[in-house]
């Protein structure tokens, strides 16, 4: 680590939260993994729960490296293996919380199936999955969550599979706490963090995140900060949503809120 890159990591305001030893990050500017991170630690700092009862774990992919940055007891898994990871966790030490914060693709496509059964099991752990629409680590290629038309460095042309509606897949397979904010809703996503924590069951927050490097660069959307833009002047907060109709479509309306608190 530089000696410039030490100061920063000494006065950062959550440092407690980081392991400023692994500082700088990888993270491209203007990133929303980052944002996301920040409204985790906020959430965990807002509680009484001591830290050493707390943990994440991830997958693989650039929000795979949460795991890595964060002052927690953290497991960094293989691809797409955090849940069955954190059942373990869980099952074996039930007096732990346990975060799962892993990618889009790493989740709902290598993931995809171990996510339905923990959520069909009603497993008693809490996954925040940073949706950016794509597998940014690995060069853009679609994902699961990619909107219809939008292009990715394997569907040059545009997309045209049906993305998952992340809320309405979580909820129908049975989540007892769904939420979806952008990383625009900073308060509001730490908010459902903390009500997932407080929560006895699966819960599923999706944190919509910009990749300005890969999923923008190739959407020519703009640098992060217009992402940011988009996301404050086209986001309809509705915690009543029905979460069948709030799927998303390429640069179009993005239904928010805390839909499923059962
Ligand atoms: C078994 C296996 N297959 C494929 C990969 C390559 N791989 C690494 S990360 C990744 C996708 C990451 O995308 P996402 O989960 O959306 O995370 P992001 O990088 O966008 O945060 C893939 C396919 C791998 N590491 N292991
Ligand atoms: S490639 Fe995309 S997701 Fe990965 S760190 Fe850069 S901006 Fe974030």
């Amino acid at each position: 680590m530089t000696e410039t890159n030490t100061i920063l990591a000494d006065t950062h305001p959550m440092k407690s939260f980081l392991r400023t030893d692994r500082i700088p990050h990888i993270w491209c500017p203007g990133c929303g993994i980052g944002t996301t991170v920040n409204a985790f630690a906020n959430a965990i700092k807002s509680c009484s729960i001591p830290l050493d009862k707390i943990c994440v774990v991830s997958g693989i992919g650039c929000t795979g490296r949460v795991a890595g940055y964060v002052n927690l007891d953290s497991f960094h898994t293989t691809h797409g293996r955090a849940i069955p990871f954190a059942t373990g966790l869980k099952l074996a030490n039930p007096e732990l919380e346990v975060f799962v914060i892993s990618g889009d693709g790493d989740l709902f496509a290598i993931g995809g199936n171990h996510f339905i059964h923990a959520a069909r099991r009603n497993i008693n752990i809490n996954v925040i999955c940073v949706n950016n629409f794509i597998y940014g680590m690995t060069g853009g290629q679609l994902a699961p969550t990619t909107p219809i038309s939008a292009k990715t460095s394997t569907s040059p042309y545009g997309n045209s599979e049906n993305p998952f509606n992340l809320p309405f897949l979580a909820e129908s397979s049975g989540a007892t706490f769904v939420a979806r904010w952008t990383t625009y809703h900073v308060k509001q996503l730490t908010r459902a963090i903390i009500k997932a924590l407080n929560k006895k069951g699966f819960s599923f927050i999706e944190s919509i995140s910009p990749c300005p490097t890969v999923y923008a660069r190739k959407n020519r959307l703009g640098i992060g900060l217009d992402i940011m833009k988009f996301y404050k002047e086209n986001s309809t907060v509705n915690n009543k949503a029905n979460t069948r109709e709030i799927g998303i479509d390429f640069q179009k309306e993005i239904v928010v809120g805390d839909f499923v608190d059962i």
